[in-house]
Parts: C-alpha cells; sequence; structure tokens
C-alpha cells in the first residue's frame, strides 16, 4: 500500500473547550481558574478545567469536590451544553471549508484531510494557520492544530504545544519523533496493554521497533500489526468524512438473578446516565432507546422507542421506565439488563449539512 508522506492530514483540538467558552461569554473570569462540571458540593465529576485550574493539579473526571479542595477560590461553573454545541457547530462549519474530507472525532476535535487542498499553495502549515486563525476571529476561541502526514501523529502533535499551539511533524522526522515516545502515548494503547508492554520491557517507540511484527502479534493478537505500523511512525487510517455512528449501549450481567422490579430501574438509570454523558462529550445525539432484558431462563427480549427529538435525560428515563414496563420485570427473576442509545447523529453532521 501506498503510505503517508504524501499525504497532509491536520488535527484541531479546541484548549480547555467548555471552560473557554465560559471564559468567552463572561469576561470576568478572565484570568481566575474556572472549573466546568457536578457543583462542588454534589457527586458530579469535573469536565474541564481552563489552564489556570490545572496549575492547582485539577483535571476532567476528577470529582468535583476534589476540585474544590485543590483550589477553593476556583470558579465552579455549571455546564452549558447548547452553547457548546453551537460553539463546536460553529468550528466544524470553518473546518468544512478548508476540506471536504473533515472527521469529527467529537465537539471538540477533527480531522481535515488537507492532500489535495490548492490554498495557501497547499501548504498544511499555512492552512493550519488560517484555520486557527479563523476559528479566533469568528468564534472567540483558540485551537491548537497538530500538521502531519498521517492521523496517530498529527494528534500528537496538535497537544503538544498546547493552548494555542501549532505543532508540524514533517515525514522525515515521523520515525524518529517515534522513538522517543513514551508508550503510553501510542495511538490505541490503553492503561492495561501499557502495563503489559512494560513488564514485557518495551517502554519507547524505540523499544517497540525492536519487536518484529511476528512477536508482537503473538504477544497482543491482531493488534500488533497496527503497534508494529505505528513503531515506524506509520498509520494508514484514512480520514473518514461520515463516519456512521450506530449506536451506544451498555449492559450487565448479575451475579444472582434479580426480581425487584425497582431495582433494576435503578441500574438502567445508572447505565442511561453514563450513556448520556458519554454522548453529550462526544457531541453526539440519539433518538431511540432500547431496553434489554435476559431472563434467569435465558429467554431474551428488547423494547424500543424512537422520539422525534433528540433524548434529554429525563426524556431517556422515561422513555427506559416505560419499556421496562413493557416487559415482564418483577414477574420474572432477571440475569441481565442492558440499555442502548441508537440513531445517533453528531453535531458537526448538523454542521456540515446547515452549512451546504
Ligand atoms: P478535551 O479536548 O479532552 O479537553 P479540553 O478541550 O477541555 O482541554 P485541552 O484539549 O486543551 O486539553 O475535551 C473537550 C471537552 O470535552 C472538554 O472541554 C469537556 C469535555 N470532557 C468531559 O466532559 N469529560 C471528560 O472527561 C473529558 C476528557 C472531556
Ligand atoms: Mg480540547
Amino acid at each position: 500500500m501506498n503510505d503517508s508522506p504524501q499525504r497532509k492530514i491536520i488535527h484541531i483540538d479546541m484548549d480547555a473547550f467548555y471552560a473557554a467558552v465560559e471564559e468567552r461569554d463572561c469576561p470576568a473570569l478572565a484570568g481566575k481558574p474556572v472549573v466546568v462540571g457536578g457543583a462542588p458540593n454534589s457527586r458530579g465529576v469535573v469536565a474541564t478545567a481552563n489552564y489556570e485550574a490545572r496549575r492547582y493539579g485539577i483535571h476532567s473526571a476528577m470529582p468535583t469536590s476534589q476540585a474544590y479542595r485543590l483550589c477553593p477560590f476556583a470558579e465552579f461553573i455549571k455546564p452549558r451544553f447548547e452553547v457548546y454545541r453551537a460553539a463546536s457547530q460553529e468550528v466544524m462549519a470553518i473546518l468544512n471549508h478548508y476540506s471536504e474530507c473533515v472527521e469529527p472525532l467529537s465537539l471538540d476535535e477533527a480531522y481535515l484531510d488537507v492532500s489535495e487542498a490548492t490554498d495557501y499553495q497547499g501548504s498544511a502549515t499555512r492552512i493550519a494557520q488560517a484555520i486557527k486563525a479563523e476559528i479566533a476571529r469568528k468564534v472567540r476561541l483558540t485551537a491548537s492544530a497538530g500538521v502531519s502526514y498521517n492521523k496517530f501523529l498529527a494528534k500528537l502533535a496538535s497537544g503538544m504545544n498546547k493552548p494555542d499551539g501549532l505543532t508540524v511533524i514533517r515525514p522525515q522526522e515521523g520515525a524518529a519523533f517515534v522513538r522517543h515516545l513514551p508508550i503510553g502515548d501510542f495511538y490505541g494503547i490503553g492503561k492495561a496493554t501499557e502495563a503489559k508492554m512494560k513488564k514485557l520491557g518495551i517502554h519507547t517507540g524505540a523499544d517497540l521497533l525492536r519487536w518484529s511484527q511476528d512477536a508482537l502479534v503473538t504477544h497482543f493478537g491482531k493488534a500488533g500489526y497496527w503497534y508494529a505500523s505505528l513503531a515506524q511512525g506509520e498509520d494508514l487510517r484514512p480520514v473518514r468524512a461520515h463516519r456512521e455512528r450506530k449506536s451506544l449501549g451498555n449492559e450487565i450481567t448479575f451475579a444472582l438473578d434479580v426480581n425487584d422490579a425497582d431495582l433494576l430501574r435503578e441500574e438502567l438509570f445508572r447505565q442511561l446516565t453514563e450513556l448520556m454523558s458519554k454522548l453529550e462529550r462526544r457531541g453526539w445525539q440519539a433518538y431511540t432507546v432500547t431496553v434489554k432484558v435476559k431472563y434467569a431462563d435465558f429467554e431474551q427480549v428488547t423494547r424500543s422507542w424512537t422520539h422525534r427529538q433528540p433524548l434529554d435525560t429525563v426524556k431517556a428515563r422515561e422513555s427506559a421506565s416505560e419499556l421496562l414496563a413493557r416487559t415482564e420485570v418483577g414477574e420474572r427473576p432477571v440475569r441481565l439488563i442492558g440499555v442502548t442509545l441508537s440513531g445517533l447523529t453528531t453535531a458537526a453532521v448538523s454542521a456540515q449539512t446547515s452549512w451546504l
């Protein structure tokens, strides 16, 4: 296959996105530590913190109560998702001007393939500069950009000089760059794989490079092929402009069968809350809720409801509750319960439609 030196990929990632929107809309916040998330006295978590607040050790997914202990004088702000979605749509619309091939990853992140672009004599670096400038001017937010010859390196590059950064990894620099990379920073290497790699003595890209593809496949299965190509600084994944999102689901198998309908409803609500926040974070919206129940005798039923409007948490819960009532929970013991959200669309997709 023909790899990437000739491809030009840009990764854009907004800086401290939710917090930056809050600062933009409330000048009194300027220079202060800002934390967006659940209230400090609740059981909520931090969605994000601005860079001032990060200096106190505050970060995404930390309990807000802990953030409060680290910096009690920070401004704690409840998320305004509608506003973030609107800002995201504006950003995505800008990106769509620079390439026909834009792949949104979440509300604040996207890849662009600008290999075919003719603006700025086809200079990806100058296109990235222009994108940043246009976002700053029109949306009044800063973005960081990474420019390289594949997705893996473009994404790493965008994270290197945050906030307001622009980093380029040229084709001739890719392999050397990867050699110095800690193994946990490789795309697709999560905590568990990182630990396993370290046990095998693989701590950096250079260590990974010493392993043959076959040996990696022996230890890591098919992912071994992927790791072997990443070690060379290669990543052939195309930028996909219209990625289909099918569904997002959750389920649990109980150690002991459950008869209590209230308990099952509570469990469904818990799963839904998790799914809804995942959805929100990725900038997706769902129209369909499906509840799945497997009884103790392994018979399984699903009940589904499609709405005309995108679901919010309240509506999703009401639907799940109704759907559950249309099963035999409470009458027959249940071994598994799950819920799936489908009919997914992205804010970015609607941005594309409104721009066309
Ligand atoms: P990120 O791009 O990961 O973070 P960020 O934009 O706030 O900061 P930076 O990129 O400069 O490091 O996530 C984008 C938004 O998604 C973030 O502003 C809030 C939301 N988010 C959550 O709600 N929970 C999370 O755990 C994470 C990681 C992000
Ligand atoms: Mg970001």
